[in-house]
């Protein structure tokens, strides 16, 4: 009887590992196919981003806050135990009852095509990577069940064994070589790349003028003034970054307009380009967080375009959208006032990196990224906010989302321990397009400082401010909260990031000693 248990048992775990090794043919050749006939469509990828646009604003946010910028990654890992796990149970499925496992695998398949054309801008195959992976999850898990179940008193039992193991590992293996050739491939379609390293943008008609030296304390710990784009924080919905060749990006202006008009790239090139130093921050940044940057943007006032294309008094957002479907709406008075409002094709110098929005984003000083900052933007819909809603606005965030005064404090870090005698507290403080007026720091909950702030770049960017402080041994408290040129004073009343952005004092304690 326990030699019975033993053999059930034996094949349970054989089953699973033939569903596993099935599943990772499938993925391989799924993936391989994708990096061939069209990237955007890896099966793995479509399904991750179902479930981002799936996920709740509170998903999105602990993710950000668990992982920070590394939320791909984590999802990705997160599909891929959740997909072991089924590929197993499948196996052991399969050899229980022939068909049921296959048929789960097959689903899986079939749920990858329908996902995949169904994502916004899905192209004419996109289909294929999932029908490959499924209909070679079902073959493979078919093929390999004739070396699951041992064959008693026929075979010696090491040559069985080795049969078992030689077909699963030959799989799984092919498996592997496959997603690894589809990576390969994919690197080799870098045309894109190719295309954007060749650009050369055209300068600016109204150049930013030079950042004050002043901007910049250059104290070792502090961010730098202007956040060069290599450590530019992404946050992004796009598992798959979007590929645009300049030569095809058009974009199209519509809606509540006398005219609808469309521009390309060359157009839009030939028009006067603007400079601007805007700092982009991100409503998921928590109190303290590192999710904002500052660059020098080059691009077109959208006002201008705008203009041109005649807006209806009626309107009052204008809903952008990116070519991969993500929407963001604008309240209309930042794109037509004043203000460095940009469809932006350049950043510190350089086109747009791919993965801020290459060719063309819009940035828009004094607002949140979600409702304004939209990354490889085609589309301008001129509306109102009681008509249309936006990509984050129907999971729950506030439909305008102007930035809050915020401050935080780089040095000392967090935790860091420092020798007694003097010191320095710094850190940065913003409120785009309102402006920093001062910064207040108290130490063990002692009287507010006045902190020395550097000088501004504008009121659309962020500051640098720095205090003199002599340590002594112990462990103490830091706090700062920053003062607007409005004469607002940073509240103290704690918030989490959603729905219109995190606030509070950010707070450090540091060892002395
Ligand atoms: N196409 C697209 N644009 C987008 C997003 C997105 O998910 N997709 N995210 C927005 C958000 S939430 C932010 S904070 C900024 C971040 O821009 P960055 O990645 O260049 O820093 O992009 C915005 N533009
Ligand atoms: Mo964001």
């Amino acid at each position: 009887m326990a030699h019975v248990m033993t053999a059930r048992r034996r094949v349970r775990l054989r089953a699973a590992a033939a569903g596993l090794s099935a599943a990772v043919l499938a993925v391989g050749a799924g993936e391989l196919v994708a990096a061939i006939v069209e990237p955007a469509a890896s099966p793995v990828a479509v399904i991750g981003s179902g479930l981002i646009d799936l996920a709740p604003a509170w998903a999105k946010d602990t993710a950000i806050a668990l992982f920070g910028t590394g939320d791909k990654a984590a999802l990705i890992t997160g599909i891929a135990i959740v997909l072991a796990a089924v590929a197993a149970l499948s196996g052991i499925l399969e050899a229980r009852r022939a068909g049921i496992g296959a048929v789960v695998l097959g689903a899986l398949g079939a749920l990858a095509l329908v996902v995949a054309m169904t994502r916004p801008g899905a192209g004419p195959f996109a289909w294929l990577p999932g029908l490959v992976a499924g209909v070679v999850a079902v073959v493979a898990l078919r093929l390999l069940m004739r070396v699951v179940k041992p064959i008693p008193y026929l075979r010696a039992e090491p040559e069985e064994r080795r049969r078992f193991l030689l077909w699963t590992a030959g799989v799984a293996a092919a498996g592997v070589a496959a997603l690894i050739v589809g990576n390969v491939a994919r690197g080799a379609t870098r045309s894109i790349e190719a295309v954007r390293a060749a650009l050369r943008l055209p300068s600016a008609a109204r150049p930013a003028a030079p950042v004050p030296a002043s901007a910049d304390l250059g104290i070792p710990g502090l961010a730098p003034i202007v956040t060069p784009n290599a450590d530019f924080y992404r946050i992004d919905t796009a598992l798959i970054v979007p590929r645009i060749d300049p030569a095809d990006w058009r974009l199209r202006i519509h809606g509540m307009v006398d005219r609808e008009i469309v521009v390309t790239w060359d157009e839009l090139l030939a028009l006067p380009m603007q400079e601007s130093y805007v700092t982009l921050a991100c409503v998921s940044n928590e109190v303290g967080g590192s999710l904002i940057g500052n660059a020098r943007w080059l691009g077109h006032p959208v006002r201008e375009l705008l203009a041109r294309a005649g807006v209806d008094a009626d309107a009052d957002m204008v809903l952008s959208t990116s070519s991969d479907g993500f929407t963001a709406s604008t309240p209309i008075e930042a794109l037509t006032d004043d203000r460095d409002a940009l469809l932006a094709v350049g950043m510190n110098g350089d086109p747009l990196p791919i993965e801020h929005g290459f060719p063309v984003r819009m940035v828009v000083p004094g607002l949140y990224g979600y409702v304004s900052a939209t990354k490889w933007v085609v589309d301008l819909e001129v509306t109102r906010f009681d008509r249309a809603t936006a990509y984050w606005t129907t999971r729950g965030w506030s439909d305008r989302g102007p930035v809050k005064l915020q401050s935080r404090i780089d040095v000392p870090r967090r935790g860091q321990s420092i020798d007694p005698g003097d010191a320095v507290i710094a850190g940065m403080a913003w409120q785009q397009h309102v402006g920093v007026e001062g910064v207040e720091v108290r130490v063990d909950g002692g009287a507010w400082q006045r902190a020395e702030v550097a000088s501004p770049i504008s009121a659309d960017t962020w500051v640098q401010w720095r205090l003199p402080w002599t340590a002594t041994t112990g462990s103490h408290s830091i706090e700062c909260r920053a003062v607007s040129t409005d004469g607002d004073t940073q509240t103290s009343q704690p918030a989490a990031p959603a729905p219109d952005g995190a606030q509070g004092w950010h707070r450090i304690d540091v060892a002395v000693g």
